[in-house]
């Protein structure tokens, strides 16, 4: 089967529906077709101020809600980047062949050192694609479906391993991208021409999926919409309808205009009504999963163990003929 690695932060208690319908969904229906690797990339994190104890809850968290969202940690390899020591080692060796001017072209690192300042932004953050390219390229991966933001390190993970390849004669896979389709892009419900987003701070308009069912409706039906009144897609002008109408259909797995014609002379009141009932239904048993989950942390934990132990495995023998070519020696 042709790899698959992709991965989430553990930046928040719970995962966003954005983070279920543009990532989880589609995770659960490719580890059929591929050798799939997920990790919960606690190593990443570290670029963002955090609390030790609730890093540590944020990761088991996060597994928990791959596994509740339907990711097999028997049929995938499920496991905590900082588990597999391979990912900072490969990082390093790849920052030695990285450009810092490269490095410095990446536009969420500029977005990001913009938005924190000079003194505030860490050395971290600026490495942060080059182990994100390590991450992918340990595991000689096929494809890495990922959201538009994250295309251009996919780019840079690419020219690193041709980079490599040509310097140091053929070890890695050059992998590609799969960038998730508009449709599955969610915005937040207050303001939706934003992304919901874990880190946005906007309690309201996000959708947690391990919030309680009662809360979740009650966003839904506060969510902003327009003066209009009718339920239709239109991105532009509609951007509040057309995102419901975007969660509605990606959680139903039904067309938008058959939406629009179940609720066709029918209030706001009335389609965000059916929404919350889709959400309700569809984030129940998931929630319901993952605190269950949670309830046993040193049986989640095993599983993460021996899920690791597997991804180590892999990991290790890239490590190790990358150590070769650059000529470092081998400890006897
Ligand atoms: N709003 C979204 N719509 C569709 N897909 C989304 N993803 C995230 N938000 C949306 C997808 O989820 C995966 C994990 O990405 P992430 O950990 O970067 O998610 P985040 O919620 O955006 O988290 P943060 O911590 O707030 O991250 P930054 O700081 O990067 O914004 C990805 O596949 C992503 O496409």
């Amino acid at each position: 089967k042709p790899r698959l690695y992709s991965g989430m932060q553990p930046s928040a208690d719970s995962l966003q529906v954005g983070n279920y319908i543009g990532a989880l969904m589609q995770w659960r229906d490719l580890q059929e077709a591929y050798d799939a690797y997920f990790s919960v990339v606690d190593l990443h994190a570290l670029t963002q101020p955090n609390d030790p104890a609730e890093l540590r809850e944020k990761t088991r968290r996060t597994a928990a809600q791959y596994i509740a969202a339907g990711i097999e940690p028997s049929k995938s390899t499920l496991y905590v980047q900082s588990h597999v020591a391979a990912h900072p080692e490969l990082a390093w060796i790849l920052s030695t062949i990285t450009g810092f001017g490269e490095a410095g072209r990446m536009t969420q690192f500029k977005d990001k050192s913009a938005r924190y300042g000079v003194d505030t932004t860490s050395v971290g953050l600026f490495t942060y694609p080059v182990l994100m390219a390590a991450d992918i390229l340990l595991y000689q991966t096929d494809i890495v479906p990922v959201g538009d933001d994250q295309k251009q390190h996919v780019e840079l993970t690419r020219d690193l391993a041709e980079r490599f390849n040509s310097r140091y004669g053929q070890t890695f896979k050059v992998p590609m991208p799969v960038i998730q389709q508009d449709t599955a892009r969610i915005y937040d419900l207050q303001n939706p021409t934003a992304k919901m987003s874990k880190s946005a701070e906007s309690d309201a308009g996000t959708l947690w999926l391990l919030d309680d069912p009662a809360v979740s409706a009650k966003k839904i039906m506060r969510a902003v919409t327009d003066s209009e009144g009718a339920v239709h897609y239109d991105r532009e002008q509609k951007p509040g309808v057309s995102n419901l109408l975007v969660i509605y259909a990606a959680l139903t797995g039904r067309q938008i205009p058959s939406i629009e014609d179940e609720y066709a002379g029918r209030g706001y009141g009335d389609f965000k009504k059916g929404l919350a009932e889709v959400v309700v239904n569809e984030f129940g048993p998931v929630r319901a999963r993952a605190l269950e989950l949670l309830d046993d942390k040193a049986e989640l934990d095993r599983v993460l163990a021996a899920n690791a132990d597997r991804a180590a495995e892999v990991a290790g023998r890239t490590l190790d003929d990358v150590y070769d070519r650059v000529g470092l020696l081998r400890r006897s």
